[in-house]
C-alpha cells in the first residue's frame, strides 16, 4: 500500500480546496465552533442582562394602573369615533392605543414628559368649533352635566383624548414591559412628573391653545379655592389661551344648592386675580354668578330648593 505523505499529486479524498491540509481544516472547524459558542454565550449574557428583570415594580403611594387599561382605551376610542362623533371615524384606534401605552411603558414613572405624548396628541387631533370650549375647576360634575345637554359645547373630556383617558390611572416601570397595577406615583407624596399628571397638563395645554372666540369656565363658588393659581385651569390653561384667537373668557361661578356657605362670588377678590391675569394677557373677562342654564340643571336635581323657585 503506497504512502501518501510524500506524493505531490493530490489524492482523490483531498480535492484541491484551497490546498488546506486536513489538520488545518479540522483546526478551522474547531475555531469556528469555538467562535460560535463564544458568540452565543455573549448573546445569552447580554440577553439576560438586558432582559427586564422580573423583580416586582417599585411600590408607590398612589393607586395602581386601572385594570384592563388597554381594553378600556380601545373601547372608548371606538365608541367615540364610531358612535359619539362619527366625523372622527377615520381615527386609527389601534395606533392610538399603542401610542398611549408606549408613552409610559418601560419608562421611569417619575420622569414622564410632554414629549412622551406627542404621537398620541397627533393621532387624536380634533378641531373644536369657536365659542364652544368649556373649562372648569373644582366643578367637574356641573361642567359635564352642562355639556351633556349642550352637545355643541366641549369640555376637554368631551374631546376624543379627554374621553379616552377620563378617570383612568396608568404607569409603567423602567425595568419592565408590564403596566404597574399595584401602585403608581402619587403627585405629592412621590413625584409631580408622573405619567397621569404630565398627561393632563399636556392635553389641557393643547385644549387651551386650540380654543377660539368666546370661551367659558365653570367655577365653584362653594369652595375656598374657587380660582386656584395652582390648579390645571390656573397654572396651565389660562396661560395657553391665545389672545389673538380668544376674544373673551366668561366665568360662571356656581354655588351648591342647599350649600350652607358660598365662599366666593363674581365680586370676590379671588375672581379679581383671575381677571387681572387675563387682562395682562389682553383677554377680556366677564363673570356671572349662578349662570341660569346650569342653575336649571342643578334645580332638576333639587327642584324643592327655594333658590329654584325664583
Ligand atoms: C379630567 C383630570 C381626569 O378645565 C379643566 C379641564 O380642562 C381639565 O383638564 O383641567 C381643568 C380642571 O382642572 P383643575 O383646574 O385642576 O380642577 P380640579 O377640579 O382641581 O382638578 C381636576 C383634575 C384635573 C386634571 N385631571 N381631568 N379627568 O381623570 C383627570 N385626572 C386629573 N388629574
Amino acid at each position: 500500500m503506497s504512502d501518501h505523505r510524500f506524493s505531490s499529486v493530490p489524492t482523490e479524498e483531498e480535492p484541491g480546496c484551497c490546498h488546506l491540509s486536513r489538520k488545518v481544516k479540522v483546526c478551522l472547524c474547531v475555531l469556528l465552533c469555538v467562535l460560535l459558542c463564544v458568540l452565543v454565550a455573549v448573546a445569552v449574557v447580554v440577553g439576560v442582562l438586558m432582559w427586564p428583570r422580573a423583580t416586582p415594580p417599585r411600590a408607590w403611594n398612589g393607586t395602581g394602573s386601572t385594570p384592563h387599561f388597554s381594553e378600556i382605551v380601545l373601547g372608548r376610542c371606538f365608541t367615540y369615533t364610531q358612535l359619539l362623533r362619527p366625523e372622527l371615524g377615520h381615527a386609527d384606534c389601534g395606533q392610538i392605543g399603542k401610542a398611549f401605552t408606549n408613552a409610559f411603558l418601560s419608562k421611569d414613572p417619575c420622569h414622564s414628559s410632554e414629549q412622551d405624548y406627542q404621537l398620541l396628541l397627533k393621532l387624536t387631533s380634533q378641531t373644536i368649533p369657536c365659542h364652544s370650549s368649556v373649562f372648569w375647576s373644582k366643578s367637574t360634575q356641573l361642567a359635564h352635566l352642562y355639556t351633556r345637554v349642550r352637545q355643541d359645547m366641549f369640555t376637554l373630556e368631551d374631546t376624543l383624548i379627554g374621553y379616552i383617558a377620563d378617570g383612568l390611572n396608568w404607569c409603567g416601570d423602567a425595568g419592565s414591559y408590564e403596566m404597574n397595577y399595584q401602585s403608581c406615583p402619587h403627585w405629592r407624596k412621590d413625584c409631580i412628573n408622573n405619567p397621569v399628571s404630565v398627561f393632563w397638563d399636556t392635553v389641557s395645554k393643547r385644549f387651551a391653545e386650540n380654543a377660539c372666540g368666546e370661551v367659558q369656565v365653570v367655577l365653584n363658588g362653594s369652595v375656598s379655592n374657587t380660582f386656584d393659581k395652582n390648579s390645571t385651569f390656573g397654572r396651565v390653561e389660562i396661560h395657553n389661551l391665545h389672545p389673538g384667537k380668544v376674544s373673551v373668557l366668561k366665568a360662571w361661578v356656581m354655588h351648591d344648592i342647599g350649600g350652607v356657605y358660598s365662599y366666593h362670588t363674581c365680586s370676590s377678590p379671588i375672581i379679581d386675580d383671575l381677571k387681572f391675569i387675563l387682562s395682562k394677557r389682553n383677554i377680556s373677562f366677564t363673570c356671572e354668578d349662578d349662570y341660569r342654564p346650569i342653575k336649571f340643571l342643578q334645580c332638576v336635581k333639587s327642584p324643592e330648593d327655594s333658590s329654584c323657585r325664583k
